[in-house]
């Protein structure tokens, strides 16, 4: 076994080396002018055009979208690639997913993958392998099996309702997902849990040319069975709905919504959804699609009236008359008694928008919690967890609003702990360590996320101070607030604030971003309401009289009231951001960092110049920088010596009685390691190869004539 191991260590570099020059280097840290970015370049677009979509940065996997369905994906290659080396084989997502599961397995401790990238780049697909991946290799009995089959279903179910098609992906995720699946002790997946992030609720009412909303709507639809459209009062044609046509693309080639219907029902089935879950659930989004539809005329007093009668009283389960008067008033507090005040026609036409997307919004939270609790694991034994996060990537379009703002807020925030846990914490561990080392210069982007996120003084604290002002403050007021607080902020700039080149490219209702991945002008026009979200409570009274019983649960009694004031939107968002922060930083981290290739969608096709702006922005060359001349492996001496290697060395086996670091000392000195191969850190042994741990590795289980040929073999090759 040993003895076949090396030998495929032996092919995969000899094939590597000879076809260097047609498929470049699998590993950028073994690149021979690694400091220049056109060499980093070159090497991702020669893999690319072989079909070679991911490269290692030492651990951190770099992946180019391929635009087109290749054959690695297997079985046969997931089987391949189980209890395998990062050296022994071309790199793979499988790889790593494996590399991840076998040291939790054998450091029982918790792990996440970070996986990030634009929009569009390949994030959410490269989520979904590696939950695959783990779906097969993990042991399984009948009963871990069910626990399988929902983890994976409940991809398809949360893509229906939370994915739709944007000018950039035809399968954008618009609600940030971070899924934490379970294991046993021996290594069985036992549950999962997963917290979803601020869904893009505006799309439900608003799509932008070329743009559609969430998926499930043209699935029920186009592939809803006859049966069911009958009941829920459907037509079988988007066009009739307006919810679903102001985007002008119903149709998508490259989605089969017939038969992500079916996908998207019998994975409900699965996930133990009961039929009249499901048919309340389908009821909602008739609903919501008959909501749109509602017109409002001005009746003799100038105020709003229904013009048309949709049946989606009847599928919410409401009284017509309750209903209809719910959508043209509000309730007004007095003392004593309740006052009605009838709308204006835009005033209803609002109403009724954000009644749509407070449905549908909590409709989709409901979703989540009831995947949740069919994921839970009850059993309290002790169990270790890898976290999976795919969030919306960062995005620009011509008309840049909160949504954008929101979004490219959060990549800002991913990006910060990316910077702090590698390029930053890598440093400065060094230093704490005592080991010699000559720092590595990166870009910080921290000052993007203070300009944001500040207390008091950031973007987000302005925004909600004039949320507190109704009546008084405007979009504009906001605006006005922002140039007399960030006027000469280095990432910030307006119309009024721009020298005179710039301002020809801004509107007077712009403020312009200079992001870590670029600059993106929004547009003020919205935010106030956008970031209120404000739903009139009498709305929220009339949901509560529903039948529809996850439309009760969604719109409960005992919900906050209007005398406290709710948290903004944004406000949440960054709350939970920080919540997630968090949980991310009690894990080991992992990364797949996700490179778009073309505009275009296109397979085959690298554009120089979109790879190089994205291998900056994302720090690629830094974090190669800080591999290179950094080491790879680093534990504290007890658990090297203890956990991993003392049987290696006659003087730590069995027992050692003196200090970890002295034994450690010993112990690498028995195993030949060279000085400068490694570091003793004041707490901790650094590596700098990890073919040096590899072979150590190895020798746990190979006799050591065998140890010295790939120890040599290696040292030759790489
Ligand atoms: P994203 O998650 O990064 O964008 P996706 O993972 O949805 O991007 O990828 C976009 C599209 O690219 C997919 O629908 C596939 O058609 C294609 N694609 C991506 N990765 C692969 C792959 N490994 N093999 C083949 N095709 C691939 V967003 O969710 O928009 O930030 O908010
Ligand atoms: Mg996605």
């Amino acid at each position: 076994n040993s003895l076949s191991r090396c030998n495929r260590i032996l092919r995969n570099m000899e094939a590597s080396l000879t076809a260097r020059d047609r498929v470049g280097i699998q590993d950028f840290v073994l690149l021979d002018a690694y400091t220049s970015e056109s060499a980093f370049l070159d090497n991702l677009r020669k893999r690319f055009h072989e079909n070679l979509i991911y490269t290692y940065i030492g651990t951190l996997l770099v992946s180019v979208n391929p635009y087109k369905d290749l054959d690695i994906y297997s079985k046969k290659q997931m089987d391949t690639y189980m209890g395998v080396n990062f050296f022994e084989l071309p790199p793979h997502i499988y790889a790593l997913a494996d590399n991840v599961f076998r040291t939790m397995q054998s450091e029982f401790n918790n792990h996440f993958i970070l996986i990030s990238g634009e929009s569009g780049s390949g994030k959410t697909e490269a989520s979904k392998k590696i939950l695959q991946f783990y779906a097969v290799s993990c042991p399984s009995t009948k009963l871990l099996n069910n626990v399988r089959d929902r983890l994976l279903l409940s991809n398809p179910v949360l893509e229906a309702f939370g994915n739709a098609k944007t000018l950039r992906n035809d399968n954008s995720s618009r609600f940030g997902k971070y899924m934490d699946i379970q294991f046993d002790h021996q290594g069985g997946a036992v549950g999962g849990h997963i917290l979803s992030y601020l869904l893009e609720k505006s799309r439900v009412v608003h799509q932008n040319h070329g743009e559609r909303n969430f998926h499930i709507f043209y699935q029920l639809v186009e592939g809803g069975e006859e049966d069911l459209l009958r009941w829920l009062g459907l037509e079988r044609n988007c066009k009739h709905y307006s919810y679903l046509v102001q985007g002008d693309c119903a149709k998508v080639s490259s989605i089969n919504d017939k038969s992500d219907w079916k996908t998207v029902r019998k994975a409900l089935s699965v996930i133990e959804f009961s039929e009249s879950d499901i048919e309340h659930l389908f009821g909602i989004i008739a609903s919501v699609l008959h909501m749109g539809n509602i017109k409002f005329d001005t009746d003799s007093r100038g105020y709003a009236a229904l013009s048309n009668n949709q049946e989606m009283h009847w599928l919410l389960g409401i009284p017509n008359q309750v209903l209809q008067h719910g959508l043209t008033h509000r309730k007004i507090e007095a003392k004593t008694e309740e006052v009605f005040s009838p709308f204006s026609v835009d005033h209803a036409v609002f109403a009724r928008d954000a009644l749509a997307k407070a449905i549908y919004g909590r409709t989709f939270n409901w979703l989540v919690s009831k995947i949740n609790e069919s994921l839970a694991n009850k059993d309290s034994s002790r169990k270790t967890v890898i976290g999976l996060l795919d969030i919306y990537g960062f995005e620009v379009f011509s008309v840049n609003s909160f949504e954008q703002f929101c979004i490219n807020y959060c990549n800002e925030k991913l990006q910060q702990l990316f910077i702090q846990l590698t390029l930053k914490s890598e440093q400065e561990e060094y230093e704490v360590e005592g080991i010699e080392w000559e720092p590595v210069p990166y870009f910080n982007n921290k000052i993007i996320c203070d300009l944001v996120e500040e207390k008091f003084r950031g973007i987000i604290s302005l925004l909600d101070e004039e949320c507190l002002r109704p009546g008084e403050a405007t979009d504009l007021t906001f605006l006005e607030k922002m140039e007399e607080k960030m006027g000469g902020h280095p990432h910030f700039v307006t119309h009024k604030l721009a020298d005179q080149k710039t301002r020809k490219t801004l509107e007077r209702g712009d403020f312009r971003l200079l992001h870590y991945a670029g600059e993106v002008t929004y547009c003020v026009v919205g935010f106030l309401d956008k970031n209120n979200d404000l739903l009139y409570r009498y709305g929220k009274e009339v949901m509560r009289q529903s039948k529809n019983a996850i439309i009760r649960h969604c719109f409960p009694y005992s919900e906050p009231d209007t005398k406290k004031r709710p948290e903004t939107v944004v406000t949440q968002f960054k709350n939970s951001l920080l919540g997630l922060a968090e949980i991310l930083m009690s894990k080991e981290p992992w990364y797949v960092r996700c490179i778009k290739p073309n505009e275009a969608k296109q397979p085959a096709h690298f554009d120089d110049v979109l790879v190089r702006h994205q291998m900056k922005y994302l720090g690629l060359m830094e974090h190669l920088r800080v591999r290179r001349a950094g080491f790879a492996y680093r534990r504290k001496y007890d658990i090297f010596l203890q956990r991993w290697y003392k049987p290696l060395c006659p003087d730590t086996w069995p027992n050692w009685k003196g200090t970890a670091a002295e034994g450690v000392q010993r112990l690498v000195k028995h195993l030949g390691y060279k000085s400068d191969e490694y570091k003793m850190g004041r707490t901790k042994i650094f590596i700098r190869h990890p073919r040096t741990l590899f072979a150590t590795e190895d020798s746990l289980q190979v006799c050591k004539h065998q140890l010295a040929f790939t120890n040599e073999f290696l040292h030759c090759v790489i």
